[in-house]
């Protein structure tokens, strides 16, 4: 089998990638681990930067985001038992985020793949990318108990930070960069009305908690819990319980609870692999960075790093230059590693930390307190909240 580009990993980074070049002729096939429904059942993020629905539009994607995304300009920090709005469309110059969860996105993508008769390879088992380091790169599978092998240009290594891509690479031709956060998310989906028209990012002494949404009669919401915890640790009622004690009266009184229909714990992490290219095989998404999702910006920085090898590989087949493909890595890490700093420094302001001390509270009392009441202040966490210029 041949192909231009063989893509590994169906998730946002591989369906998009697929679609930008299908629709610029350029020929991909996807390999995926996972079967479909899995793929689509997945639950993960929320908010999406105008950047990356610009190219959902480019990918011709968009038409259900269009009609069901909601459109936010602002957010509420929690602390000091009150809300404080962050006026994000104010300080930008009008700019906001869409709120439309990235199940729908999968969905979406992938109905399009199958629309165009594009090549998805469900349940490729023993994915391996083989001879990247020369000009005839190819990637073997197994399926239903047969080996395959398709000879390609390039590779595009869309499979997560679990994935294959990465651990294909030798060591030596790698360094990587990792925080881990001494805790985790416990996240639930419930079919209730949001608690508020706007994401509430709450700091309180039991615990960060986030209050956001994937319609106006569906909840998200997460509660920071030990990393240590399990699922079967909480029921809907402690959970209910720990969110409204986290949040200030006048938006724990708009909690509407429910039963859950998707309880998780998501560990945190800061992760970033560098470089991101090797020879013909190229590392997307979280296959090459990981962040905790204070910041909304994993699937973001997915769409960014699609962006600049979509436009590099489009290069290659429509100009024969690879100055695009040539300069794809540091351009991707530089917006990657301004992700990864906001990431943090969200997740460093807004949560408990087991080692912070009464002098590490004070600290993040007063920035939170010089943050809400500075403009300048205000404005660096909006412009990068609705993501930073590519
Ligand atoms: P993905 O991990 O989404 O997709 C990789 C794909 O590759 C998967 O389908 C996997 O099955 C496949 N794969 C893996 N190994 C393979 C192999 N060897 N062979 C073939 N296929 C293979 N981001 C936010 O912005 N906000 C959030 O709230 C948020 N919450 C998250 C919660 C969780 C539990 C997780 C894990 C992530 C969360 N993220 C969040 C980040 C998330 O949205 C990612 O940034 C986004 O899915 C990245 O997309 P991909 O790079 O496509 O990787
Ligand atoms: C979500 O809706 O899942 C979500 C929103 C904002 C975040 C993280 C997750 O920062």
């Amino acid at each position: 089998m041949r192909t231009q580009v063989a893509i590994i990993g169906a998730g946002p980074s591989g369906l998009l990638l697929g679609q930008l070049l299908a629709n610029s002729g350029i020929s991909n096939i996807v390999l995926e681990r996972a079967t479909r429904d899995h793929v689509l059942g997945r639950v993960r993020a929320g908010v999406l930067e105008q950047g990356t629905i610009d190219l959902l539009d480019e990918a011709d994607a968009a038409q259900r985001l269009r009609g069901k995304g909601l459109r936010h300009e602002g957010i509420s920090l929690a602390f000091g038992n009150r809300l404080h709005r962050i006026d994000i469309a104010d300080l930008t110059g009008g700019k906001g985020v869409m709120v439309y969860g990235q199940t729908e996105l999968t969905r979406d993508l992938v109905d399009k793949r199958e629309l165009a008769g594009l090549t998805t390879v469900y349940e490729a088992l023993n994915v391996e990318p083989h001879g990247f380091g020369g000009e005839a790169p190819s990637v073997a599978y197994e399926k239903d108990g047969v080996t395959h092998h398709i000879h390609c240009d390039f590779i595009a290594g869309c499979d997560g930070f679990h994935g294959i891509s990465r651990k294909s690479v030798p060591e030596a031709a790698i360094k990587t960069y990792e925080r881990a956060y001494p805790f985790g998310w416990l996240g639930i989906l419930a079919e209730v009305p949001p608690a508020h028209h706007e994401l509430i990012y709450a700091s309180h002494p039991k615990g960060f908690a986030l209050c956001s949404m994937r319609s106006t009669h569906r909840s998200r919401y997460y509660v920071q819990c030990p990393i240590d915890d399990k699922v079967e640790d909480w029921s809907d009622d402690r959970f209910w319980d720990e969110l409204r004690g986290r949040l200030p009266p006048e938006a724990a009184a708009h909690v509407v609870t429910g039963p859950s229909f998707e309880k998780s714990i998501a560990p945190l992490r800061s992760f970033v692999a560098e470089p991101m290219r090797f020879g013909r095989l190229f590392l997307v998404g979280d296959a090459a960075h990981i962040v905790p999702p204070t910041g909304a910006k994993g699937l973001n920085l997915a769409a960014s790093d699609v962006r600049y090898l979509y436009w590099g590989l489009r290069e290659v087949y429509q100009e024969k230059s690879e100055a695009g493909i040539d300069a794809y890595s540091e351009k991707a890490l530089s917006r990657v590693w301004k992700a990864v700093r906001f990431s943090w420094w969200m997740t460093s302001l807004l949560h408990r930390f087991p080692d912070a001390g009464d002098f590490g509270r004070r600290i993040q009392e007063a920035e939170l307190d010089y943050l809400v009441h500075s403009r300048a202040a205000s404005a660096s966490l909006a412009e990068n909240y609705v993501g930073l210029p590519y």
